[in-house]
């Protein structure tokens, strides 16, 4: 009997050892988790970058005239109108695809100080007055 006293005790030694190595574990479990919160961007990082909205019609930009500081600049463009159409911006070398009605399309810009015309590249549609112009501060 005093044999497997022993053995128990033993026993009981073994599972109060990983008992304490589990809890340390998830100490350092939670520790390594503050860790990595305490290293998200700060809010101001994202806020920096603006963004801009600019409606296609038949045969419009609204509005025609975009104004925005320089820096970066998520522009957001949406076809309200019946048939696809863009929005190029020669001056800067972007242009997003055809925009199909009730769809949108974005562009990231990284804009200097400066006037850049923009337009509908589709047959026909600048003429009818698709274009506008950027003017960045
Ligand atoms: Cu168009």
């Amino acid at each position: 009997m005093e044999a497997l006293d022993r053995v128990l005790v033993r026993y009981t030694w073994f599972v109060a050892l990983l008992t304490l190595v589990g809890v340390a574990a998830v100490v350092v479990q939670l520790g390594a988790q503050r860790a990595q919160v305490g290293t998200l961007p700060a809010p101001e990082a994202t806020s920096a970058i603006q963004r801009m909205e600019v409606t296609l019609r038949e045969f419009k930009f609204e509005p025609a005239r975009l104004e925005v500081p320089a820096g970066r600049v998520v522009l957001v463009v949406r076809n309200e109108g019946l048939i696809p159409h863009d929005l190029s911006i020669p001056g800067l070398g972007k242009k997003t695809d055809y925009i199909a009605p009730k769809k949108e399309a974005t562009l990231e810009l990284e804009l200097r100080p400066g006037t850049y015309p923009f337009e509908c590249t589709v047959s026909g549609h600048k003429e009818a007055g698709m274009h506008g112009t950027l003017v960045v501060r």
